[in-house]
């Protein structure tokens, strides 16, 4: 097998990079020291979370001048995303630290005044007419980041590169520059289904060096980000001790017969596949319950992602007992350390729920500080917001004023059992098996304050029933935070996420039952969407 060589100098998900240049058939190498780089062909430097942490571990071990010199020796290059960004002279998020300088411009911040921070979805990589690196105007990359170089017509071409673009709201950003023997693309290339492993072949094969800038391919296509659809597994081991997929009703896993067995809905990473190649924009595991009777090492959770991320070329999601923990030999483990684990086997975000509720809680009890000790925290400083994603589990309860509690409330459509016109959001733990004093917009806020990069916002009422989103629900919360949220609980058809994507300004949407159960596939959910001329990104077989 031919090699590629990988700069292993930073925490993340390479392992779905790893898969994906296996399979369009080269092998990877790792380069773990500077003088390693001369060995090098065609380098890699993956890059997530911040820009001054990726040049300053670069810096501090001694790469950059090793990187420089490959590229000035005219051997193959290639950045991914924060890898794009190291490649320019600096980025606002640390403007004192320096960056390869290969392109002259400083990256900034995407405004977040009118649409949600990080940029995280599928969206075009327009390369004007001409040949980069196999891209192609139908075709959909999966970016996730809140820096991006501004696009402004002829700057970088001036300095002699070819640039596809992407655009997000009114602002036009980088997704891709190449020249010579250097491409980088801001987008992740292994996490972009095929339309992503083409770009890494055209890479790894020298093709999309030969013919860049070459040949004319048509119109670059417009659209921005697409409507984002996320198919969501709860996974847990059921009475016989296998790890099935399983679907509550608000919660409750268990047949409703006499023998109350736990729903065995499939096959974990069978079902992932499956969604995968019905074009889901995204796959979400959560472990409902903790699988505590093993050593946190041998995690059935982990087997899961790794073998999930040899056939899934998508963004994955793993939730459930991310919490710093006691394993079964007495040996403390950090929430941190649990959430490298699942990185290291093919994760790409981690879903924390009942703990950011308690930390949450602590947050406002000592007055909005924070100290930097929690999961969300320490994980996202060490992977990136864009990695930590919070899974709220509220349910309503509804009170006859607006004024009967201290909490945000709202009038709600659907009145409560006693006609009550108001209601707000109690978030729970342990499964919706524990409500706290804490609402929704509070736990929101504080989570976001703490560094987390995306909400998944689930409704327990909703959870199963079929009856659609809560559109109250999500609206409360989308206006309380500027960090994406994933309208999650109660899709029962197609309609419901049209109807969520029209009357919320949601970021995405997820379902889980109705896939499950064979009702709908998510192609349909996308189909629908389509006709109904909201933007979706097409699956490429
Ligand atoms: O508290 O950090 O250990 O995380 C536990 C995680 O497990 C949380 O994300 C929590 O939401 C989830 N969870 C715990 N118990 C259950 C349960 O169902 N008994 N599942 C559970 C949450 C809700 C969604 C579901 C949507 C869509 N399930 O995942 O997929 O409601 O369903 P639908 O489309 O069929 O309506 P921690």
């Amino acid at each position: 097998m031919p090699k590629v060589y990988l700069l292993d100098y930073v925490a993340g998900n390479v392992r779905s990079l790893v898969n994906a240049i296996e399979k369009t058939g080269y092998s990877v190498e790792w380069v773990r020291t500077p003088e390693e780089v001369a060995n090098a062909d065609k380098l890699i430097l993956p890059g997530v979370g911040h820009f001054g942490h990726c040049l300053g571990q670069l810096a501090s071990a001694g790469y950059l001048p090793a990187i420089k010199a490959h590229i000035d020796a005219g051997k193959p290059f290639m950045g991914i995303c924060v890898g794009l960004q190291a490649i320019f002279e600096r980025s606002s998020e640390d403007p004192d630290v320096a960056g390869l300088g290969l392109i002259k411009g400083e990256l900034n911040r995407f405004n977040d005044t009118n649409k949600a921070v990080p940029h995280i979805g599928w969206n075009s990589a327009n390369a004007s007419s001409k040949s980069l690196y196999d891209l192609r105007p139908e075709s959909k990359y999966y970016y996730v980041h809140s820096y991006k170089y501004p696009y402004v017509q002829g700057d970088l071409e001036s300095q002699g590169w070819t640039v596809a673009t992407g655009s997000y709201g009114e602002e036009i950003f980088v997704g891709a520059v190449a020249k010579g023997n250097v491409l980088a693309t801001q987008f992740h290339p292994e996490k972009s289904g095929v339309a992503g492993l083409r770009v890494l072949k055209s890479f790894l094969t020298g093709e999309g060096q030969k013919t860049l800038g070459q040949d004319v391919k048509g119109p670059a296509s417009t659209g921005g980000l697409t409507r984002r659809v996320i198919a969501c597994l709860d996974v847990r081991t059921n009475d016989q001790g296998d790890l099935v997929v399983t679907k509550g009703d608000q919660y409750d896993v268990r047949e409703k017969g006499d023998d109350r067995n736990v729903r065995n809905l499939g096959k974990p990473v069978e079902m992932a596949k499956k969604y995968y190649e019905q074009g889901a924009d995204e796959v979400t595991f959560l472990n409902i319950t903790s699988f505590r009777d093993c050593p946190l090492a041998d995690l059935p959770m982990l087997e899961i992602l790794r073998r999930t991320s040899e056939t899934v070329f998508v963004p994955l999601t793993i939730g459930g007992g991310i919490r710093d923990t006691v394993d079964t030999d007495g040996t403390k483990v950090s929430a941190l350390e649990i959430a490298t684990m699942y990185f290291k086997s093919g994760a790409d975000k981690v879903s924390i729920g009942s703990d950011a509720v308690l930390a949450a809680e602590e947050y406002y009890a000592v007055g909005r500080k924070l100290w930097g000790n929690t999961a969300i925290e320490q994980i996202s400083k060490a992977y990136g917001n864009q990695a930590v994603v919070v899974s709220i589990d509220p349910k309503r309860v509804y009170v006859p004023k607006i004024d009967a509690t201290r909490h945000n409330t709202l009038r709600t459509r659907f009145p409560g059992p006693k006609g009550e016109e108001y209601c707000w959001y109690a978030c729970t733990i342990k499964g919706g098996r524990e409500t706290r004093d804490i609402d929704v917009v509070e736990l929101a806020q504080a989570v976001e304050a703490m560094g987390t990069g995306e909400l998944l916002l689930n409704c327990i009422d909703r959870d199963g029933t079929n009856s659609g989103f809560d559109l109250e629900l999500i609206a409360q919360v989308k206006d309380a935070v500027r960090i994406p949220v994933i309208a999650s609980s109660g899709a029962g058809n197609p309609a419901h996420f049209e109807e969520v994507f029209r009357e919320t300004t949601t970021d995405a949407a997820l379902g889980a039952g109705m896939f499950h159960r064979g009702e709908y596939t998510v192609e349909q959910v996308k189909d629908h969407l389509a006709t109904a001329g909201l933007e979706v990104r097409k699956f490429e077989g």
